[in-house]
């Protein structure tokens, strides 16, 4: 039987388990990235680890997130990273050098390897053949020291698509439809391969948008195959020695197939507040628009602003609408300067914002209260532009374009012709701004610089047997981590600070959580569906543990966050039948007996001691998961083995 592109990537890079999905294997990891928003935590557990020097074959940190710098915070982060990066042997992205999904496609990724990033979007390698996860900032740490990457051997989906895509039709819409089809939970547990003859007219940072959100799938990741595109975009970037063709076999087996028709696609929009909310733009016309983003890792290639650029010469923007532009690299804005195509953008009357995440992590222009905001990234969840009210669409950069012009949600189809833009064959490539690490022999006499904002990480506790706290929150489905952890401008600074983050934590669910929290000594989180979704923070578990939180019971979770519960020491549990959600409050004692037999047998038994019910519990927690709980968390458990 043949093997799927990414069944052949893990088989190259199977350090234990049997690739049978559902089972837990171990891979080794070629590549890791990190950014800074989760790189200081990460690099602070390197450290904790004790090793010299990273034992990947290459690692780079990049800062790209908290770049506003708004107290000394950030830029002590940053010295902190950049020192560090230094001793340890991995690569430095400076600040302005651009968001780490597009550098690192830029200038690192390579097919057929390995990466696993403190990000959840770092399948966006997969655009180029790359097996590309998001982890938390201690699985990296833990790849960086030569340590294996523990999944659950995922399911295989195909997406098959035919024909081409129309003018003004683009790779967003192909994201925007697969959510539509699928939902934020239909990835779950699964690796998405896209195939078919449609993929040989999408270009590689097209084929990157496409990987890119499917991290709102919920996928493990997803991966394009490599080939003559593939071929192109590195030898443009003056690394065509990297390329590899990279294919499924003919005869691979997928759990399920999908098929979509690039030809029949039409613009689309995802409606406030998920990403799979999607209907076409034509339904939404007329809606009118305060502020456009264009940029984030999703849509902010040369390819992306040359379009953008052709489509803004000559005219101005709407005096009713704020539009911003993020270039997601150096390489792109110099190249977009260089053809005159940023003078374009200019003269419309946009705002040309710093080659980084921006407005798309709330890290500055937030839009008017109550606003309608169309943005080219890739998550539109309540808040998370840093104003409360305000209605994010999320839409392709020609969409976003139509509505900049005209004030109004717009199909971009009724702009005229649709700009021809095609790919430079090569790139302007300027590596100043990424630093080597020291060499090994010098390594020894750098040192780490660490500001006072820089606070120890909390220290998780070994799983007893019996648990009984309260139930301090109790919260409903498609909970993500921007819920539990949120970020923005005031907060994401102290992404280093645990103590001062945790008044944040799950504000925007209950203000109170935290003090209640505090007060209650210990605790357990009950949530629905899909809990933790979204970003990798592993904040969104560190800092629960440093309230109290001892374990989360919910309908079910999502891959990275239970990752993170169960290296921060917290236990994830789901309920053996849904309906018993309802069975129990917030407010009510919970204890939790059998523990340490019910993580053998998989099922824990609940006792509401308020109102008397007995509940099942399932956990199908791996013998090193079971082993991670009971040694009090990831980095525990890594220091006892060694
Ligand atoms: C995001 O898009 O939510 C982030 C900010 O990039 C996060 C990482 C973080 O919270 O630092 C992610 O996607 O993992
Ligand atoms: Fe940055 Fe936004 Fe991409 Fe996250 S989704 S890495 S915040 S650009």
């Amino acid at each position: 039987m043949g093997l799927t592109l990414a069944q052949k990537i893990i088989k190259n890079h199977l350090v234990s388990g049997n690739m049978i999905a559902g089972e837990e294997i171990a891979l080794r990891i070629d590549q890791t990235l990190t950014q800074d928003a989760t790189g200081t935590m990460a690099y602070l557990e390197f450290e904790a680890m004790g090793i010299d020097r990273v034992k990947t074959e290459r690692s780079v940190a990049y800062i790209d997130h908290n770049t506003l710098q708004s107290g000394f915070e950030n830029a002590d982060d940053h010295r902190y990273i950049q020192s560090v990066a230094k001793k340890h042997g991995i690569y430095f992205s400076r600040p302005g050098n651009g968001i780490c999904h597009q550098v690192h496609l830029e200038r690192f990724g390579i097919p057929g390897k390995t990466l696993i990033g403190s990000d959840s979007h770092t399948p966006t390698g997969g655009g180029i053949g790359m097996l590309a996860f998001g982890a938390g900032g201690l699985d990296v740490a833990v790849a960086m020291g030569g340590g294996a990457y523990y999944i659950t051997m995922p399911r295989m989906i195909c997406v098959e698509l035919k024909g081409a895509l129309r003018p003004f039709v683009t790779a967003k819409d192909v994201s925007l439809e697969i959510l539509r089809i699928l939902s934020v939970k239909g990835g779950v547990g699964s690796i998405i391969e896209w195939g078919g003859e449609g993929i040989k007219s999408l270009s590689v940072p097209e084929r990157a948008t496409i990987t890119n959100m499917g991290t709102e799938l919920g996928a493990t990741t997803s991966i394009f195959p490599s080939d003559e595109i593939t071929r192109d975009f590195l030898r443009a970037e003056g690394r065509e020695g990297d390329y590899l063709p990279l294919a499924a076999d003919d005869d691979a087996v997928y759990d399920r197939v999908i098929e979509i028709d690039l030809s029949a696609l039409k613009p689309l929009i995802a409606c406030p507040h998920m990403p799979d909310n999607v209907v076409t733009v034509e339904s939404l016309k007329g809606t009118r628009v305060d502020q456009v983003c264009i940029g984030s890792c999703t849509n902010s290639s040369l390819l992306d602003l040359l379009k953008v650029a052709a489509l803004l010469k000559g005219k101005t923007v709407d005096p009713r609408v704020s539009l911003s532009i993020s270039p997601g690299s150096r390489q792109v804005l110099t190249m977009l300067a260089d053809c005159g195509a940023l003078s374009d953008i200019l003269a419309s009357g946009a705002r040309v914002l710093e080659c980084a995440c921006g407005p798309c992590i709330g890290m500055g222009f937030s839009p008017n209260s109550a606003g309608v905001i169309l943005r080219t990234f890739n998550r539109n969840f309540e808040g998370r532009s840093g104003t409360r009210d305000a209605k994010v669409y999320l839409v392709s950069p020609e969409t976003a374009v139509a509505a900049a012009l005209t004030g109004e949600i717009t199909d971009p189809t009724l702009l005229g012709n649709a700009p021809q833009v095609k790919l430079p064959t090569s790139f302007r490539v300027d590596d100043s701004a990424i630093l080597p690490p020291a060499k090994p022999e010098e390594a020894a006499g750098v040192e780490i610089l660490r500001g006072p904002n820089i606070k120890e990480f909390p220290k998780s506790r070994p799983q007893g047997d019996t648990l009984s706290a309260e139930l301090i929150l109790k919260v409903g489905d498609n909970i993500t981590t921007d819920h539990i952890m949120p970020a923005g401008a005031k907060i994401l600074p102290y992404r280093s600070n645990i103590p001062y983050l945790s008044r944040f934590c799950f504000a925007v669910c209950d203000e109170t959580f935290a003090d209640r929290a505090k007060a209650a000594g210990e605790g357990i989180v009950v949530g629905g569906a899909n809990y933790g979704q979204g970003s990798s923070r592993e904040h969104a578990a560190l800092v629960p543990l440093y309230l109290g939180v001892r374990a989360v019971i919910a309908k079910s979770f999502a891959r990275i966050h239970a990752a993170n519960l169960i290296n921060a020491g917290i236990m994830p549990l789901t309920f053996a039948d849904p309906d018993d959600y309802d069975r129990i409050r917030q407010g009510d004692r919970l204890t939790l007996s059998g523990v340490w037999s019910g993580m053998d047998s998989g099922v824990i038994s609940l006792h509401d001691e308020t109102n008397g019910a007995v509940i099942r519990l399932t956990c199908a927690y791996t013998d090193r998961q079971k082993d991670i709980l009971k040694a009090g968390g990831l980095l525990a458990y890594t220091k006892a083995a060694d």
